[in-house]
Formats: C-alpha cells, structure tokens, sequence
C-alpha cells in the first residue's frame, strides 16, 4: 500500500516543526509550504489561520499534536497502540505537557504579541515563569529515571515537549532542571529534528 502525500503548511519557526519532525522519524516525504499564520496558503485549508495543517492526499487535519499522534498511529511507531493503558498513560503525559508547559509559553507569546495592545497584561509573565518552574520540577519528579518522557522509548509527548524547551529558550524562559536540561542536550541531537530544522530554513 503506498503512503498518502503529505504537506506541512506553517513555517518551521512555529508549532510546524512537531509535524516536520515527526515526519522525518517516520522517514516518509512531505511537501513544506513556510506560510505564516493568516496567509493565505493557511487560510484557504483553515479558515482560522492558525499554523500548523497538515494536508493528506489534499485534506486537511489541524492542530500539531492530532497531526503527530495521526502520523504515529497510521504509520505504527513513536506511540502505544490505542486501547491499551500505556497508550492512556502516554496521552496523559501529552495532555499535562499541553497544559503545564504548551499553554505557559503561549499565554506569556499572547501578552507580548498576539493579543491588541489594549488586551495585553505583561505583569503576567513573572506569574508564568515561576509556573514554568513549578512545572518542570513536577515533571522531572514524574519521568524519574527514564531516558524519555512518557517510557523507556521515544513517543509523541517527546516531541511536544521537546519543541517547548526549545520555544522556552527563544523567549527566555529559563530550563532550570538539571535533568530537564539533560534530557533536551539528547533529544536536540536526534538526526530527524536536526533534518526538519535544516528543512525549514531551506
Ligand atoms: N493548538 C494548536 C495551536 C496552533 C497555533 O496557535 N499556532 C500559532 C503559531 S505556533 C498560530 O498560528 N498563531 C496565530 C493565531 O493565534 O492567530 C497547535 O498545536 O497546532
């Protein structure tokens, strides 16, 4: 059976690297459109505008983390079969990374640039770094001594939160965790995401 096409719209830059990246771990091709949000390449697939969509065979599929676990599970691998508790335990630890570290930094994007002027609130960046602490200590304590986040080999949630360690350091949220700090230096080194940064600069 042959693979459906896929293209990635939204630039590397943004949440579009989770899609790129999980690609180039399933070793598949993929068109990449570097759109910025509200363009009109993003708009005539999602009216919303917002970035990353994912085109398969032409239809479109939204939101960074549906499109990886779809990649994973269409293509078995990076992820436990759905149905099963370790698949219930690995959402769990994509749901609290979407919530704990996800959510902070956008939140704290939202008040700096998103947001019209007159709805920003810029005191609320010292309340989100500490909750960005907070947040990591919990997280290291959960991972214990595991090599990835949610078990002993690379799943989803590696990627959403690997791509937010490196969105915390573009805005200058401190990775204060020792073991956190260790864990980014091995999954920054993966050749798949080394080929899908190199892709979107290109
Ligand atoms: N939950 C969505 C969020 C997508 C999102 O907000 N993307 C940003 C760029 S990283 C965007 O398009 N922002 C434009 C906007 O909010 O209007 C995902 O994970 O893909």
């Amino acid at each position: 059976m042959t693979n459906p096409s896929y293209t990635v719209i939204g630039a590397a830059t943004t949440r579009a690297a989770r899609p790129m990246w999980m690609l180039e771990e399933l070793g598949l091709v993929y068109d990449y459109i570097g759109a910025k949000p509200h363009g009109d390449d993003v708009t005539r697939h999602y009216a919303r505008g917002k970035v990353p969509v994912l085109l398969v065979d032409g239809e479109p599929i939204t939101d960074s983390t549906a499109i990886i676990q779809f990649l994973a599970d269409k293509h078995g691998q990076f992820t436990h079969p759905a149905g099963t508790l370790d698949r219930a335990r690995q959402d769990a630890l994509t749901h609290c990374i979407l919530d704990e570290f996800d959510a902070v930094l956008w939140t704290s994007a939202r008040h700096s640039f998103i947001l019209p002027e007159e709805h920003r609130v810029p005191a609320v960046k010292e309340s989100l770094r500490w909750e960005f602490a907070r947040n990591q200590a919990s997280l290291v304590k959960r991972m214990g001594d595991q090599p990835f986040v949610a078990c002993d080999s690379f799943t989803v949630p590696d990627i959403v939160l690997t791509h937010c360690l490196m969105w915390a350091k573009s805005a200058k949220f401190e990775i204060s965790e020792p073991a956190l700090l260790d864990y980014f230096t091995r999954m920054k080194a993966r050749p798949a995401l080394q080929r899908a940064l190199a892709r979107g600069k290109s």
